[in-house]
């Protein structure tokens, strides 16, 4: 059984009033996999909320409008960024502040290239990574000294990307779509909130597919960032399949032409096979239902999780076709090295970082604002 509900949250909703069953024949769920069945939304349960922004008393003290429980128009703006100088800090006063102490004085006798290397390994760029780009910077022999020579070698490991960069609709007229993945406790579902807020800010309709089934709070903690950026959440029950809830989402998403669906999943260990093909079932739920809908699939990390980060990131590539990288906890870590690290191995850009905890602090990754705010004296 597949429901939806009158939209409460002031988005135009095509059908909104058609509560109840999909209409016999239409294309459901059903239609997705064979042994593939949704879960009944029980709108009794009071786990399965299908838009977000509450009404009555509790819309008021959401700042809401009480009568209809919509949000806001216009949509809540961003007063506050975080800043990447900030972000970076520990990570220049860490691993660089060490590279300019071996690097960025008199080089009479000429640098210790082995403590050079040593301090890159220990930034988390990596052993062989390391290697190489000292070799790179010494053959260099760079007229403005050996730390622009590393500074030079660290950026060129950075992916070339399309600047203009934003989730777009693959087939016009269809929301876009944004998968986010990773294991436990990485940021994912911080992130979302910060890039719903973000796309909001800039004009988007977005919905928040809950596909976190698996910890019972993980709704509820999606529920607060839908509020506070005045998106729509689509869920059901804890433990319902996740597929489930993503095929509803952007159903929901489609009659409502809604711009953008993001959706969060469970964090799950990259070892665990069957979490993975759960992740993988997921990915292919969205090109059945929006065939050509090339999502993108964005892999959280969190930036102090060190080399461990490089393997995480290659099977939730294998499973789910990785398209970029979030980087949170950037201000949590004197090793921003992982940036380099994972770009060089995966050839996969970094399109956030994370530096802190509130909605402002995800800042879209400009590879030369990072290399010249990390090496900035
Ligand atoms: N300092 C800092 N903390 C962050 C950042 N991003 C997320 N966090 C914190 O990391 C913790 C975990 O964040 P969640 O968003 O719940 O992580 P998750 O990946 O959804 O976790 P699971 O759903 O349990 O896998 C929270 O305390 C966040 O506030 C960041 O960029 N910087
Ligand atoms: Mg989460």
């Amino acid at each position: 059984m597949f429901w939806r509900r009158k939209s409460n949250d002031g988005l135009p909703a095509e059908g909104d009033e058609a509560v109840g069953p999909l209409e016999p024949g239409s294309p459901g769920p059903e239609s997705v996999e064979p042994d593939w069945q949704p879960e009944p939304a029980d709108f009794d349960d009071p786990a399965v909320v299908l838009g977000s922004a509450p009404a009555g008393p509790d819309a008021a003290a959401a700042g809401l409008d009480p009568a209809s429980g919509s949000m806001p128009d216009p949509p809540p703006v961003i007063t506050s960024s975080g800043s990447l100088e900030a972000g970076v800090a520990r990570s220049r006063g860490g691993f660089v502040a060490r590279l300019r102490g071996l690097l960025g004085g008199s080089t009479t006798g000429g640098p210790s290239w082995e403590d050079v290397e040593e301090t890159l390994i220990g930034g988390d760029v990596g052993a062989s990574l390391a290697i190489e780009i000292v070799e790179r910077a010494r053959a260099r022999h760079d007229p403005a000294g050996n730390l622009a020579a590393v500074q030079a070698e660290l950026a060129a490991l950075l992916v070339p990307r399309d600047e203009a960069w934003r989730p777009r609709p693959a087939v016009a007229g269809q929301p876009a779509v944004m998968l986010i993945v990773g294991v436990n406790g990485t940021g994912k579902t911080t992130t979302i909130g910060k890039l719903a807020s973000r796309f909001r800010a800039e004009g988007l309709t977005v919905i928040l597919a809950a596909g976190d089934t698996f910890r019972a709070a993980a709704t509820e903690q999606l529920g607060i960032w839908a509020s506070r950026s005045g998106t729509t959440m689509i869920a059901h029950a804890p433990g319902a399949d996740p597929g489930a809830v993503v095929y509803d989402a952007l159903d929901a998403a489609v009659a409502r032409r809604v711009d953008l669906v993001i959706a969060d999943t469970a964090g799950r260990l990259h070892t665990k096979v069957n979490l993975m093909d759960e992740l993988a079932k997921v990915r292919r739920i969205i090109d059945k239902r929006l065939p050509g809908a090339r999502p993108d699939v964005l892999f959280v990390l969190d930036a102090t999780t060190g080399q461990n980060g490089l393997a995480q990131a290659r099977a939730f590539n294998d499973a789910t076709g990785l398209t970029g990288i979030v980087l949170t906890k950037l201000d949590s870590t004197a090793k921003g090295g992982i940036v380099f690290a994972i770009e060089a191995a995966l050839g996969i850009p970094v399109r956030f970082v994370g530096v802190g905890e509130q909605v402002g602090d995800l800042l879209p990754f400009d590879p030369d604002a990072f290399v010249a705010a990390l090496f900035a004296e």
